[in-house]
């Protein structure tokens, strides 16, 4: 039950417990390879720690991403509509957001975010650090079509999506969001999206297990949440964390590995693993220059320029919602 204005974007039930939450982990468990969509990672302990993540050495895509929105500034604003509407989809990081806002000086900030909570917090963030830039927050679900602010109607749009979120979808379900948002902010708007970029398998799997244990806290944290929300009793000590590279679909992907027989119960079904079965908990996709630029032409957004950073190890890219090029 999201919708885009009004009340509730969660659906509770009688005792508080989210109804699409529990739906996803009882069908994902029940499945022969068991898997769960990684939204649900992000609980506010998940949050956190994936704030950690952010900080740890191993994981580069942050400091990279962030390098690359320090130093290109200048020519971001020499391909970026002047005086734009900003339209983030998420409710935008304290560190990136401002450096995009202070090198394009847009007309207007639209954040969008499921979360209200997060949604306020960051726009008043943001409203104190620029004064006088129109911040315009809309609780909405992004993954839909969202309709924007009639304030913001007539400006040009620049939609930002760093982070490599997209990443986190298969294929099919991020060419349903590119899609979507081109439908969101109109022919001719811009997108400036953050791609993770494929390198060697030692370095990928680091950054997804690192020696100081924060992201197998961060994937662990979701059969905890399980257990804390949905009255389950999986024997979570018996779980571990895995990130294993997967060559053909060119992604890391995140499990949680039972080390020996399991049994448990969540929200009054019962389920079992064997010794070395998984539940898979998330994908991140990496990309090359070529797919990452077929991945915006099948969402509809024509690539204008691609930047790196100075390790060549992660991609932000401006495209175009413009007609495609006829076919020959
Ligand atoms: C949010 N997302 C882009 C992160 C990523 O790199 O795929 C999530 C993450 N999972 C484990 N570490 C970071």
């Amino acid at each position: 039950m999201a919708e885009q204005e009004g009340i509730a974007l969660v659906d509770l039930d009688e005792n508080g417990v989210d109804r699409a939450f529990r739906a996803d982990v009882l069908d994902g468990l029940a499945a022969r390879q068991k898997a769960i969509p990684a939204r649900w990672l992000y609980d506010d302990v998940g949050s956190d720690l994936f704030e950690d993540i952010t900080q740890i050495p191993e994981y580069y895509p942050t400091r990279a991403e962030t390098e690359i929105l320090t130093d290109r500034g200048k020519e971001f604003a020499t391909k970026i509509a002047p005086g734009c509407a900003v339209v983030e989809f998420g409710s935008g990081s304290s560190v990136k957001t401002p450096l995009l806002l202070k090198a394009i000086a847009p007309g207007a900030y639209v954040p969008l975010d499921i979360s209200g909570d997060f949604l306020r917090e960051a726009a008043q963030d943001l409203a104190a650090k620029f004064p006088g830039l129109p911040v315009y927050p809309v609780e909405a679900d992004f993954m839909r079509t969202v309709d924007l602010p009639a304030e913001v109607a007539a400006t040009p749009k620049l939609g930002f999506f760093p982070g490599s979120t997209i990443g986190n979808m298969v294929p099919r379900t991020a060419v349903d969001l590119l899609r979507s948002m081109r439908e969101t902010l109109g022919e001719g708007a811009q997108l400036l999206i953050g791609m993770d970029l494929v390198k060697g398998r030692d370095i990928l799997e680091a950054a997804y297990d690192d020696a100081a244990g924060v992201t197998a806290e961060f994937n662990l944290n979701l059969a905890r949440r399980i257990n804390r929300e949905l009255d389950g009793d999986i024997p979570t000590e018996k779980l571990r964390h895995i990130a294993r590279w997967n060559d053909d679909f060119a992604r890391i992907e995140m499990h949680l590995e039972a080390n020996e027989a399991i049994a448990f119960s969540v929200a009054g079904q019962e389920f079992s693993m064997r010794s070395g079965e998984t539940i898979h908990t998330e994908n991140s996709h990496k990309f090359t220059r070529r797919s990452s630029k077929l991945l915006l032409e099948a969402g509809g957004w024509t690539p204008q320029k691609r930047w790196l950073d100075s390790g060549k190890r992660f991609s932000l890219l401006l495209a175009e919602a413009t007609e495609p090029r006829k076919a020959p």
